[in-house]
Protein backbone atom coordinates (compact mmCIF):
# COMPACT_ATOMS: atom_id res chain seq x y z
CA UNK A 1 0.00 0.00 0.00
CA UNK A 2 1.60 3.47 -1.06
CA UNK A 3 1.05 6.72 0.66
CA UNK A 4 -1.28 8.99 -0.78
CA UNK A 5 0.54 11.71 -3.28
CA UNK A 6 1.24 14.60 -1.29
CA UNK A 7 2.74 13.58 1.74
CA UNK A 8 0.02 13.25 4.09
CA UNK A 9 -0.45 12.62 8.04
CA UNK A 10 3.08 12.85 8.63
CA UNK A 11 2.60 11.11 12.47
CA UNK A 12 4.89 8.95 13.14
CA UNK A 13 4.54 8.48 16.56
CA UNK A 14 6.57 6.02 18.53
CA UNK A 15 9.55 3.98 16.91
CA UNK A 16 8.65 0.56 17.80
CA UNK A 17 9.93 -0.39 21.64
CA UNK A 18 13.13 -0.62 21.70
CA UNK A 19 13.95 -2.32 24.76
CA UNK A 20 15.65 -5.50 25.30
CA UNK A 21 18.01 -7.66 24.02
CA UNK A 22 18.68 -8.82 20.65
CA UNK A 23 20.38 -11.84 20.93
CA UNK A 24 16.66 -13.56 23.02
CA UNK A 25 15.72 -13.69 19.81
CA UNK A 26 18.35 -15.58 18.19
CA UNK A 27 17.31 -19.07 18.42
CA UNK A 28 14.03 -18.20 16.43
CA UNK A 29 16.57 -16.67 13.71
CA UNK A 30 16.26 -19.10 10.68
CA UNK A 31 19.72 -18.61 9.37
CA UNK A 32 19.91 -19.55 5.56
CA UNK A 33 20.03 -17.99 2.58
CA UNK A 34 16.72 -20.52 1.28
CA UNK A 35 15.05 -18.33 -1.18
CA UNK A 36 11.81 -20.04 -1.00
CA UNK A 37 10.78 -21.54 2.85
CA UNK A 38 7.66 -22.60 2.05
CA UNK A 39 8.05 -25.65 1.05
CA UNK A 40 9.89 -26.45 3.57
CA UNK A 41 8.33 -25.23 6.75
CA UNK A 42 7.37 -28.48 8.08
CA UNK A 43 10.09 -30.35 7.63
CA UNK A 44 12.55 -27.53 9.09
CA UNK A 45 10.42 -28.31 11.81
CA UNK A 46 10.26 -31.45 12.36
CA UNK A 47 14.06 -31.55 12.12
CA UNK A 48 14.48 -29.04 14.38
CA UNK A 49 17.01 -27.30 12.53
CA UNK A 50 15.26 -23.95 14.13
CA UNK A 51 14.95 -25.18 17.48
CA UNK A 52 18.19 -26.40 18.22
CA UNK A 53 19.09 -23.88 21.43
CA UNK A 54 16.21 -23.51 22.88
CA UNK A 55 16.23 -20.18 25.26
CA UNK A 56 14.28 -20.18 28.67
CA UNK A 57 11.79 -17.42 27.62
CA UNK A 58 10.97 -19.39 24.80
CA UNK A 59 10.04 -22.37 26.74
CA UNK A 60 7.91 -19.91 29.01
CA UNK A 61 6.24 -18.98 25.27
CA UNK A 62 5.86 -22.07 24.22
CA UNK A 63 3.54 -23.34 27.30
CA UNK A 64 1.16 -20.13 27.03
CA UNK A 65 0.42 -21.32 23.08
CA UNK A 66 0.19 -24.85 23.46
CA UNK A 67 -2.95 -25.24 24.97
CA UNK A 68 -4.41 -23.78 21.89
CA UNK A 69 -2.90 -26.21 20.04
CA UNK A 70 -4.16 -29.71 21.33
CA UNK A 71 -6.84 -29.26 20.66
CA UNK A 72 -6.44 -30.01 17.11
CA UNK A 73 -4.11 -32.18 15.12
CA UNK A 74 -4.01 -30.67 11.98
CA UNK A 75 -0.45 -30.89 10.63
CA UNK A 76 -1.34 -29.22 7.28
CA UNK A 77 -3.30 -25.98 5.95
CA UNK A 78 -6.88 -26.41 4.69
CA UNK A 79 -8.48 -25.21 1.53
CA UNK A 80 -9.82 -22.15 1.86
CA UNK A 81 -7.06 -21.74 5.01
CA UNK A 82 -8.78 -21.96 8.19
CA UNK A 83 -5.91 -23.21 10.52
CA UNK A 84 -4.45 -20.83 12.79
CA UNK A 85 -0.77 -20.79 12.26
CA UNK A 86 -0.49 -21.74 15.89
CA UNK A 87 -1.57 -24.83 15.21
CA UNK A 88 1.14 -25.59 12.25
CA UNK A 89 3.77 -24.53 14.03
CA UNK A 90 3.74 -26.21 17.02
CA UNK A 91 6.92 -24.47 18.91
CA UNK A 92 5.68 -21.10 17.24
CA UNK A 93 8.83 -21.15 15.20
CA UNK A 94 7.78 -19.37 11.88
CA UNK A 95 10.22 -19.60 8.53
CA UNK A 96 12.19 -16.68 8.28
CA UNK A 97 12.36 -14.61 4.62
CA UNK A 98 15.01 -14.55 2.34
CA UNK A 99 17.89 -13.64 4.23
CA UNK A 100 20.34 -11.24 2.37
CA UNK A 101 23.78 -10.36 3.68
CA UNK A 102 24.77 -6.12 3.23
CA UNK A 103 27.86 -5.59 1.03
CA UNK A 104 30.68 -6.12 3.19
CA UNK A 105 31.20 -2.19 3.79
CA UNK A 106 28.23 -1.52 5.09
CA UNK A 107 27.83 -4.87 7.67
CA UNK A 108 28.52 -3.80 11.23
CA UNK A 109 28.89 -7.23 12.38
CA UNK A 110 30.75 -10.89 10.78
CA UNK A 111 28.79 -12.42 13.91
CA UNK A 112 26.35 -14.81 11.77
CA UNK A 113 24.04 -14.98 15.44
CA UNK A 114 24.36 -10.96 15.22
CA UNK A 115 24.08 -11.11 11.56
CA UNK A 116 20.22 -11.27 11.57
CA UNK A 117 18.96 -9.77 14.64
CA UNK A 118 19.05 -5.82 15.82
CA UNK A 119 19.69 -4.32 19.26
CA UNK A 120 16.69 -2.23 18.42
CA UNK A 121 14.32 -4.88 18.47
CA UNK A 122 12.40 -6.42 21.04
CA UNK A 123 12.50 -10.52 21.19
CA UNK A 124 8.80 -10.54 20.27
CA UNK A 125 9.90 -8.52 16.95
CA UNK A 126 11.20 -11.36 14.63
CA UNK A 127 8.73 -14.10 16.02
CA UNK A 128 5.56 -11.50 15.26
CA UNK A 129 6.92 -10.32 11.96
CA UNK A 130 7.73 -14.04 10.57
CA UNK A 131 4.21 -15.03 11.58
CA UNK A 132 3.04 -12.24 9.96
CA UNK A 133 4.28 -13.00 6.49
CA UNK A 134 3.52 -16.77 6.58
CA UNK A 135 0.10 -15.98 7.17
CA UNK A 136 0.51 -13.69 4.31
CA UNK A 137 2.41 -16.43 1.95
CA UNK A 138 -0.46 -18.53 2.77
CA UNK A 139 -3.34 -16.62 2.65
CA UNK A 140 -1.86 -15.34 -1.44
CA UNK A 141 -1.07 -18.36 -2.45
CA UNK A 142 -4.94 -19.99 -1.72
CA UNK A 143 -5.88 -16.56 -3.39
CA UNK A 144 -3.61 -17.30 -6.82
CA UNK A 145 -4.52 -20.68 -7.08
CA UNK A 146 -8.30 -20.92 -6.10
CA UNK A 147 -9.64 -17.37 -5.59
CA UNK A 148 -8.06 -15.19 -8.52
CA UNK A 149 -9.94 -16.45 -11.80
CA UNK A 150 -12.19 -14.42 -14.48
CA UNK A 151 -15.87 -14.59 -13.58
CA UNK A 152 -14.90 -14.02 -9.68
CA UNK A 153 -16.36 -11.30 -8.06
CA UNK A 154 -14.01 -8.31 -6.22
CA UNK A 155 -16.01 -9.16 -3.03
CA UNK A 156 -16.03 -12.37 -3.02
CA UNK A 157 -11.70 -12.35 -3.49
CA UNK A 158 -11.50 -9.49 -1.21
CA UNK A 159 -13.15 -11.35 1.67
CA UNK A 160 -11.59 -15.29 0.91
CA UNK A 161 -8.26 -13.35 1.35
CA UNK A 162 -9.13 -11.12 4.82
CA UNK A 163 -11.24 -14.37 6.26
CA UNK A 164 -8.11 -16.40 5.45
CA UNK A 165 -5.75 -14.23 7.31
CA UNK A 166 -8.35 -13.67 10.04
CA UNK A 167 -8.90 -17.40 10.79
CA UNK A 168 -5.07 -17.78 10.24
CA UNK A 169 -3.97 -14.97 12.90
CA UNK A 170 -6.26 -16.90 15.43
CA UNK A 171 -8.08 -13.27 15.70
CA UNK A 172 -11.58 -12.64 14.23
CA UNK A 173 -11.47 -8.91 15.14
CA UNK A 174 -15.19 -9.07 16.43
CA UNK A 175 -14.82 -8.32 19.99
CA UNK A 176 -13.35 -4.81 20.97
CA UNK A 177 -9.70 -4.80 20.61
CA UNK A 178 -9.16 -7.66 19.30
CA UNK A 179 -8.51 -6.75 16.21
CA UNK A 180 -5.68 -5.25 17.88
CA UNK A 181 -3.94 -8.79 18.21
CA UNK A 182 -3.58 -9.68 15.08
CA UNK A 183 -5.59 -9.62 11.66
CA UNK A 184 -5.89 -7.22 9.03
CA UNK A 185 -2.88 -4.36 8.50
CA UNK A 186 -4.89 -2.83 6.00
CA UNK A 187 -7.99 -3.13 3.65
CA UNK A 188 -7.60 -5.75 1.18
CA UNK A 189 -6.22 -3.40 -2.34
CA UNK A 190 -8.12 -4.85 -5.67
CA UNK A 191 -7.17 -2.71 -8.30
CA UNK A 192 -8.04 -2.90 -12.10
CA UNK A 193 -6.11 -1.75 -15.09
CA UNK A 194 -5.16 2.16 -14.67
CA UNK A 195 -6.49 1.78 -11.30
CA UNK A 196 -3.68 1.85 -9.42
CA UNK A 197 -3.98 1.62 -5.65
CA UNK A 198 -6.26 2.31 -2.39
CA UNK A 199 -9.26 0.62 -4.20
CA UNK A 200 -11.18 -2.25 -2.16
CA UNK A 201 -15.25 -3.34 -2.75
CA UNK A 202 -17.30 -1.16 -0.77
CA UNK A 203 -20.77 -2.59 0.20
CA UNK A 204 -23.71 -1.62 -1.62
CA UNK A 205 -21.75 -0.82 -4.55
CA UNK A 206 -21.93 -2.25 -7.78
CA UNK A 207 -19.84 -5.64 -7.56
CA UNK A 208 -17.30 -5.83 -10.25
CA UNK A 209 -16.29 -9.13 -12.00
CA UNK A 210 -13.06 -9.99 -12.99
CA UNK A 211 -12.39 -10.22 -16.86
CA UNK A 212 -9.63 -11.95 -18.59
CA UNK A 213 -8.14 -9.08 -20.39
CA UNK A 214 -7.83 -7.59 -16.69
CA UNK A 215 -4.57 -6.40 -14.97
CA UNK A 216 -5.05 -6.96 -10.86
CA UNK A 217 -3.28 -5.89 -8.39
CA UNK A 218 -3.35 -7.70 -5.02
CA UNK A 219 -2.10 -5.41 -2.04
CA UNK A 220 -3.10 -6.54 1.29
CA UNK A 221 -1.34 -6.26 4.47
CA UNK A 222 -1.14 -8.55 7.77
CA UNK A 223 -0.56 -7.59 11.25
CA UNK A 224 0.57 -9.61 13.81
CA UNK A 225 1.36 -7.62 17.61
CA UNK A 226 0.65 -4.19 15.05
CA UNK A 227 3.83 -5.58 13.16
CA UNK A 228 2.89 -4.90 9.73
CA UNK A 229 3.67 -6.79 6.75
CA UNK A 230 2.78 -5.07 3.27
CA UNK A 231 2.93 -7.39 0.44
CA UNK A 232 1.66 -6.96 -3.17
CA UNK A 233 1.53 -8.90 -6.17
CA UNK A 234 -0.36 -8.57 -9.81
CA UNK A 235 -2.00 -10.89 -11.67
CA UNK A 236 -3.09 -10.53 -15.55
CA UNK A 237 -4.10 -13.98 -17.79
CA UNK A 238 -3.08 -12.39 -21.38
CA UNK A 239 -0.05 -12.85 -22.21
CA UNK A 240 0.29 -9.58 -23.71
CA UNK A 241 0.53 -7.98 -20.20
CA UNK A 242 3.64 -9.88 -19.52
CA UNK A 243 6.71 -7.91 -19.94
CA UNK A 244 4.29 -5.16 -17.65
CA UNK A 245 4.57 -7.34 -15.33
CA UNK A 246 8.09 -8.54 -15.34
CA UNK A 247 9.40 -4.50 -15.34
CA UNK A 248 7.67 -3.79 -12.46
CA UNK A 249 9.14 -7.39 -10.56
CA UNK A 250 12.23 -6.78 -11.60
CA UNK A 251 11.92 -3.15 -10.59
CA UNK A 252 10.92 -4.10 -6.93
CA UNK A 253 13.52 -6.52 -7.05
CA UNK A 254 16.09 -3.66 -7.86
CA UNK A 255 14.60 -1.51 -5.69
CA UNK A 256 15.03 -4.34 -2.28
CA UNK A 257 18.78 -5.19 -4.33
CA UNK A 258 19.98 -1.73 -3.11
CA UNK A 259 18.24 -1.25 0.21
CA UNK A 260 20.30 -1.74 3.30
CA UNK A 261 21.84 0.24 6.29
CA UNK A 262 22.91 4.02 4.72
CA UNK A 263 21.35 3.87 1.29
CA UNK A 264 19.97 6.67 -0.14
CA UNK A 265 16.82 6.65 -1.20
CA UNK A 266 17.28 8.93 -4.43
CA UNK A 267 20.07 6.27 -5.78
CA UNK A 268 17.02 3.85 -4.84
CA UNK A 269 14.55 5.43 -7.08
CA UNK A 270 16.83 5.86 -9.90
CA UNK A 271 17.93 2.00 -9.72
CA UNK A 272 14.75 1.27 -10.06
CA UNK A 273 13.68 3.66 -12.45
CA UNK A 274 16.36 2.37 -14.69
CA UNK A 275 15.10 -1.36 -14.64
CA UNK A 276 11.53 -0.41 -15.22
CA UNK A 277 11.85 1.76 -17.90
CA UNK A 278 14.29 -0.44 -19.83
CA UNK A 279 11.11 -2.36 -20.69
CA UNK A 280 8.34 -1.82 -23.27
CA UNK A 281 4.29 -2.98 -24.09
CA UNK A 282 2.85 -4.36 -27.11
CA UNK A 283 -0.92 -4.23 -26.26
CA UNK A 284 -3.25 -4.78 -28.70
CA UNK A 285 -1.06 -3.47 -31.61
CA UNK A 286 0.24 -0.43 -29.77
CA UNK A 287 3.99 -0.18 -28.42
CA UNK A 288 4.07 1.80 -24.88
CA UNK A 289 7.25 2.47 -22.92
CA UNK A 290 6.75 1.31 -19.43
CA UNK A 291 7.00 4.09 -16.99
CA UNK A 292 7.50 4.60 -13.03
CA UNK A 293 4.78 6.31 -11.45
CA UNK A 294 6.32 9.50 -10.09
CA UNK A 295 4.04 10.14 -7.57
CA UNK A 296 3.61 7.51 -5.13
CA UNK A 297 6.18 5.72 -3.30
CA UNK A 298 7.76 3.03 -1.03
CA UNK A 299 8.22 3.93 2.85
CA UNK A 300 8.94 2.63 6.05
CA UNK A 301 6.52 0.90 8.67
CA UNK A 302 5.79 1.32 11.61
CA UNK A 303 4.16 -0.17 14.64
CA UNK A 304 0.47 -0.27 14.25
CA UNK A 305 1.28 2.59 11.71
CA UNK A 306 1.68 1.48 8.05
CA UNK A 307 3.30 4.37 6.83
CA UNK A 308 6.31 6.45 8.76
CA UNK A 309 7.89 9.37 7.49
CA UNK A 310 10.61 7.91 4.79
CA UNK A 311 9.50 7.84 1.36
CA UNK A 312 11.52 5.14 -1.47
CA UNK A 313 10.73 6.27 -4.70
CA UNK A 314 10.27 4.58 -7.96
CA UNK A 315 12.43 7.65 -10.03
CA UNK A 316 15.92 9.27 -9.66
CA UNK A 317 15.47 12.09 -7.12
CA UNK A 318 17.71 14.44 -4.86
CA UNK A 319 16.15 12.40 -1.75
CA UNK A 320 19.05 11.88 0.43
CA UNK A 321 17.34 10.40 3.32
CA UNK A 322 19.05 6.96 4.55
CA UNK A 323 17.97 3.70 5.84
CA UNK A 324 18.58 2.49 9.02
CA UNK A 325 19.39 -0.15 11.04
CA UNK A 326 16.06 -1.91 12.85
CA UNK A 327 13.54 0.30 10.37
CA UNK A 328 11.04 -1.60 8.40
CA UNK A 329 10.79 -0.49 4.66
CA UNK A 330 7.72 -1.36 2.34
CA UNK A 331 9.52 -1.59 -0.93
CA UNK A 332 7.38 -1.60 -3.57
CA UNK A 333 6.93 -0.02 -7.08
CA UNK A 334 4.46 0.79 -9.67
CA UNK A 335 4.54 0.80 -13.32
CA UNK A 336 2.31 1.73 -16.29
CA UNK A 337 1.62 2.11 -19.58
CA UNK A 338 -0.49 5.35 -19.39
CA UNK A 339 1.16 9.04 -17.64
CA UNK A 340 3.18 7.35 -15.11
CA UNK A 341 1.21 9.97 -12.90
CA UNK A 342 -1.30 9.20 -10.41
CA UNK A 343 -4.71 11.26 -9.34
CA UNK A 344 -7.58 10.35 -7.37
CA UNK A 345 -10.77 9.22 -8.71
CA UNK A 346 -14.35 9.45 -6.73
CA UNK A 347 -14.79 7.09 -4.23
CA UNK A 348 -13.62 5.97 -0.95
CA UNK A 349 -10.77 3.26 -0.43
CA UNK A 350 -10.96 3.35 3.14
CA UNK A 351 -10.11 5.27 6.75
CA UNK A 352 -7.52 6.05 9.20
CA UNK A 353 -7.36 7.46 12.24
CA UNK A 354 -5.18 10.89 12.73
CA UNK A 355 -3.51 9.73 16.06
CA UNK A 356 -2.38 13.45 16.67
CA UNK A 357 -5.53 14.73 16.84
CA UNK A 358 -8.05 14.16 19.74
CA UNK A 359 -11.85 13.79 19.74
CA UNK A 360 -12.17 15.49 22.96
CA UNK A 361 -14.03 18.73 21.05
CA UNK A 362 -16.39 17.08 19.10
CA UNK A 363 -20.50 18.21 19.39
CA UNK A 364 -21.92 15.83 17.12
CA UNK A 365 -23.39 12.86 19.18
CA UNK A 366 -22.75 10.03 15.91
CA UNK A 367 -19.13 11.31 15.24
CA UNK A 368 -18.56 10.59 19.23
CA UNK A 369 -19.91 7.10 18.71
CA UNK A 370 -18.32 6.53 15.76
CA UNK A 371 -14.67 7.68 16.97
CA UNK A 372 -15.24 5.65 20.27
CA UNK A 373 -16.05 2.43 17.70
CA UNK A 374 -12.90 3.22 15.60
CA UNK A 375 -10.95 3.77 18.74
CA UNK A 376 -11.50 0.77 20.38
CA UNK A 377 -11.39 -1.72 16.86
CA UNK A 378 -8.83 0.03 14.19
CA UNK A 379 -6.73 2.44 16.55
CA UNK A 380 -3.93 3.80 13.81
CA UNK A 381 -4.78 0.42 11.40
CA UNK A 382 -6.28 1.72 8.18
CA UNK A 383 -9.78 0.33 7.50
CA UNK A 384 -13.00 0.22 5.72
CA UNK A 385 -16.46 0.60 5.45
CA UNK A 386 -16.63 -3.37 4.94
CA UNK A 387 -15.00 -3.89 8.19
CA UNK A 388 -17.13 -1.40 9.91
CA UNK A 389 -20.43 -2.71 8.71
CA UNK A 390 -18.99 -6.96 9.85
CA UNK A 391 -19.16 -4.80 13.41
CA UNK A 392 -22.75 -4.33 12.60
CA UNK A 393 -21.76 -0.27 12.54
CA UNK A 394 -24.13 1.25 10.56
CA UNK A 395 -25.44 4.82 9.33
CA UNK A 396 -22.10 5.99 9.68
CA UNK A 397 -21.80 8.06 6.66
CA UNK A 398 -23.00 11.49 8.85
CA UNK A 399 -20.29 11.11 11.56
CA UNK A 400 -17.28 9.83 9.28
CA UNK A 401 -17.90 13.08 7.74
CA UNK A 402 -17.56 15.38 10.70
CA UNK A 403 -14.78 13.13 11.80
CA UNK A 404 -13.39 13.78 8.28
CA UNK A 405 -13.98 17.68 8.20
CA UNK A 406 -12.24 17.81 11.87
CA UNK A 407 -8.91 16.40 11.02
CA UNK A 408 -9.46 13.32 13.26
CA UNK A 409 -9.94 10.66 10.42
CA UNK A 410 -7.93 11.17 7.03
CA UNK A 411 -10.09 9.69 3.91
CA UNK A 412 -8.24 7.34 0.91
CA UNK A 413 -9.55 7.74 -2.59
CA UNK A 414 -8.44 5.68 -5.12
CA UNK A 415 -4.94 6.32 -6.78
CA UNK A 416 -5.78 6.31 -11.24
CA UNK A 417 -3.71 6.96 -13.83
CA UNK A 418 -5.35 7.84 -17.26
CA UNK A 419 -8.34 5.21 -18.39
CA UNK A 420 -6.93 2.74 -21.09
CA UNK A 421 -3.69 2.46 -19.33
CA UNK A 422 -2.41 -0.33 -17.51
CA UNK A 423 -0.40 -0.63 -14.43
CA UNK A 424 0.96 -2.47 -12.07
CA UNK A 425 2.93 -3.31 -9.03
CA UNK A 426 5.03 -5.55 -6.86
CA UNK A 427 6.04 -4.96 -3.38
CA UNK A 428 8.00 -6.89 0.10
CA UNK A 429 8.31 -6.07 3.04
CA UNK A 430 12.17 -6.04 4.70
CA UNK A 431 13.58 -5.94 7.94
CA UNK A 432 16.81 -4.41 8.26
CA UNK A 433 19.30 -6.21 10.17
CA UNK A 434 22.53 -5.21 11.96
CA UNK A 435 23.86 -7.36 9.24
CA UNK A 436 21.85 -8.32 6.19
CA UNK A 437 18.23 -7.48 5.48
CA UNK A 438 15.02 -10.06 5.74
CA UNK A 439 12.93 -9.92 2.51
CA UNK A 440 10.11 -10.71 4.88
CA UNK A 441 7.30 -11.71 2.48
CA UNK A 442 9.30 -13.37 0.24
CA UNK A 443 7.96 -16.71 -1.33
CA UNK A 444 8.05 -18.97 -4.00
CA UNK A 445 5.67 -17.15 -6.23
CA UNK A 446 7.72 -13.29 -5.88
CO1 LIG B 1 3.00 -0.36 0.89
Amino acid sequence: MPPTPPTSSANPQVKSSRNGSGSADLDRGIISDDDDDDDEDNSKEESGVNGASTTEKKQKKRKRSNKKKKKTSATQQTTPPRVPLSTLFASDIYPAGQLVPYDENTARTTDEELRYNSRLWDEDFLPDYRKAAEIHRQVRQYAQKELIKPGTSLTDIAEGIEDGVRALSGHQGLETGDAFHAGMGFPTGLCLNHVAAHWTPNPGAKDVILDKNDVLKVDFGVHVNGRIVDSAFTVAFEEKYDHLLTAVKEATNTGIQHAGIDARMGEIGAAIQEVMESYEVEIDGKTRPVKAIRNITGHDILRYHIHGSKQIPFIKSNNRDKMEEGEVFAIETFGSTGQGYLTDDVGVYGYGRNTDISGANLRLASAKSLLKTIDSNFGSIVFCRRYLERLGVSHYHLGMKNLIDNGIVESYAPLVDVKGSYTAQFEHTILLHSGGKEVISRGDDY
